[in-house]
């Protein structure tokens, strides 16, 4: 029993003593018709007060009868540094009630396939050689954030019984990391310490380690995890994305520190220090990378495909493992440089304004053979879905790097942040901003690729031409298939971002984006039978779907969801980093040393 507990308990004993015998009786002040007539009003009162702010009685009648789909108290610890925002119950419950329409569907069609597809109701796996846990692994912690137990208890029962890593064939080592190794990581905290994840997770950690071993230490981009030895990609030889190679550190080095064993976290770490060395001179990276060379590739600049997570995990790093002293903590400082220069190059480089109304975005720079022969950068005003994690990552980072004080107060206050970081947190609510008028499709959700309208792309003379942004290619003539970048494929990071804006905020504006797109997605993206599915053009209502769920959905996209309308005691921000497939794992103090700076 808890010391308040017990004190409560004296505490009631206390006030529980006989009368006396012999005591005087006291006269009635009050008659029983009055008590009547004042206690209907403040009981008139208090219905009120409940019916127009439910949140609190829903909550603690739910704790009450023990309502079994959600424990409000997932193991997670309560924070008391960030101010405290109460779950919105029945939206919350409306998300959660989404989450089971799709993983019973997967459980009953396909449990233990990699990936899923709802309208055939099949599942099918990425490599003859069987399936890696890529779903079940991927969603285990939202099971256990949203306190589906039945459903944890039939995946960790997969997962102890069926998943194997044996598999000789050839699997992304980026996709790999972020969605199982990550996931049994994530499963492993917040199931306080369950050894099989451990011992899972330790098993794939030491068959993807080889695929360090190169020249510059960039890692190969594909790993065969029977053989354990990594191998070059098959479309792109030679070459890693920036994403791929950049998005490590989280699990590697969280799994450093749990096993107490240096060798994960020098191989991730090793990578940074490439990076760093290789910089350009206008400090971005571009997308492909020369492996053995440990040296950038000409190639694109963007802050979307192949390249976004790689500017995620500059922030993550820092977080986890370099303690909540993270300011101050020079021994990390190489990762606060490098997002430092990141966003001012972004900014000087790449972040634009729309003509008409004057909206935000990123655009994306080419290489390109200029008239005398030399290299020019062509701006390219495209913007990719992917690109709306930057919106909440910007804010969040304003929050850490942008600091004068820690923990900022939410929303902070203007004198609590540096220039920088004031610069960052406008940006990113700005994008976020962007990010939701994408939405303003037919059917409320965003293509996967939209281009923002420059007065060299000759639409001005068109008739109803788009005012801000269009996606390309889809005037489509009869009979012709939509755009991919018409697509919309079940993606978190709009909702990333809301989530993340929201909890650094509390601002209401956020709950409402996020539950308008929750609605879109339920409106065209469910499939009656179980599941959801690719909406194929986000501009036909009603839409055509194509047959595949995306493990992200589970994983990222309804976890964010359910977070924003969940209260903020659930994955506090202040103890917990989320890594790109938004596995929660926990924030700790290294015991382990960065070795360079
Ligand atoms: C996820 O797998 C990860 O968020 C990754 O970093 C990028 N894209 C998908 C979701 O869109």
């Amino acid at each position: 029993m808890s010391e308040s507990g017990a004190q409560k308990k004296k505490g009631s004993k206390k006030v529980k003593v006989q009368r006396a015998q012999d005591a005087p009786i006291q006269p009635k002040l009050i008659s029983s018709s009055t008590t009547f007539f004042l206690s209907v009003p403040a009981l008139i009162a208090i219905l009120l007060y409940f019916y127009f702010n439910p949140t609190p009685a829903i909550e603690f009648f739910d704790a009450w009868i023990g309502f079994s789909d959600h424990y409000d108290s997932a193991p997670v610890p309560h924070t008391h540094s960030f101010t405290y925002l109460s779950a919105d119950t029945t939206k919350r419950r409306a998300v959660l009630e989404s989450f089971k329409h799709a993983w019973l569907a997967y459980e009953r069609d396909a449990m233990g396939a990699d990936e899923y597809h709802p309208i055939s109701k099949q599942g099918s796996n990425l490599t003859d050689a069987g399936g890696i846990g890529f779903m079940v692994v991927d969603v285990l912690d939202s099971l256990q954030i949203m306190g589906l137990r039945a459903e944890y208890g039939r995946a960790r029962k997969w997962v102890a019984e069926r998943l194997d890593f044996d598999k000789g064939a050839l699997f992304s080592t980026f996709e790999t990391t972020i969605r199982v190794l990550g996931g049994l990581l994530s499963a492993y905290h917040l199931s306080e310490e369950d050894p099989i994840y451990l011992e899972k997770a330790i098993d794939l950690a030491d068959r993807i380690m080889p695929v360090f071993e190169t020249a510059s230490g960039l890692p190969f981009p594909a790993v065969n995890l029977a053989e354990r030895r990594g191998y070059h990609s098959i479309d792109f030889p030679g070459l890693s994305s920036v994403a791929e190679a950049g998005t490590l550190q989280l699990e590697f080095r969280y799994l450093s520190y749990l096993t107490e064993n240096e060798v994960y976290w020098r191989a991730a770490e090793n990578v940074m220090k490439v990076l760093k060395d290789a910089r350009l001179p206008h400090g971005l990276a571009s997308v492909f990378l020369a492996i053995e060379q440990g040296q950038y590739h000409l190639s694109a600049i963007s802050l979307g495909s192949r390249a976004d997570s790689f500017y995620e995990y500059l922030l993550g790093p820092r977080s986890i493992g370099s303690s909540t002293s993270k300011l101050s903590n020079q021994t990390e400082r190489f990762y606060q440089d490098m997002y430092d220069d990141a966003m001012e190059s972004i900014h000087n480089h790449l972040v634009q304004r729309s003509t008409t109304n004057n909206l935000l975005y990123t655009s994306e720079l080419i290489p390109e053979n200029g008239p005398d022969g030399g290299l020019t950068w062509r701006l390219t005003p495209k913007q990719d879905h992917l690109v709306c994690f930057l919106g909440g990552s910007l804010m969040l980072g304003a929050t850490r790097t942008g600091a004068l004080t820690s923990p900022v107060s939410i929303p902070p206050h203007p004198e609590e942040l540096t220039e920088k970081g004031t610069r960052d947190w406008k940006t990113g609510v700005e994008l976020i901003k962007t990010c939701m008028n994408m939405h303003d499709t037919q059917t409320g959700l965003s293509p996967e690729i939209v281009y923002f309208r420059v007065p060299s792309d000759g639409m001005n003379a068109m008739p109803n031409a788009p005012p801000d942004w269009y996606i390309r290619g889809a005037q489509l003539a009869p009979g012709e298939l939509p755009p991919y970048d018409s697509r919309y494929m079940l993606r978190p990071e709009t909702v990333e971002s809301l989530f993340i804006a929201y909890r650094l905020t509390g601002d209401n504006i956020y709950r409402e984006h996020g539950w308008k797109i929750f609605q879109a997605i339920e409106k065209h993206a469910r499939v009656s039978t179980g599941g959801y599915a690719t909406v194929i053009n986000v501009d036909d209502n009603p839409a055509s779907l194509e047959d595949k769920m995306e493990t992200f959905f589970l994983s990222e996209t309804l976890k964010y969801l359910y977070l924003l309308f969940d209260s903020s005691n659930n994955i506090p921000l202040d103890k917990y980093v989320l890594n790109t497939e938004a596995h929660p794992l926990p924030i700790f103090e290294p015991s382990i040393r960065s070795r360079f700076s």
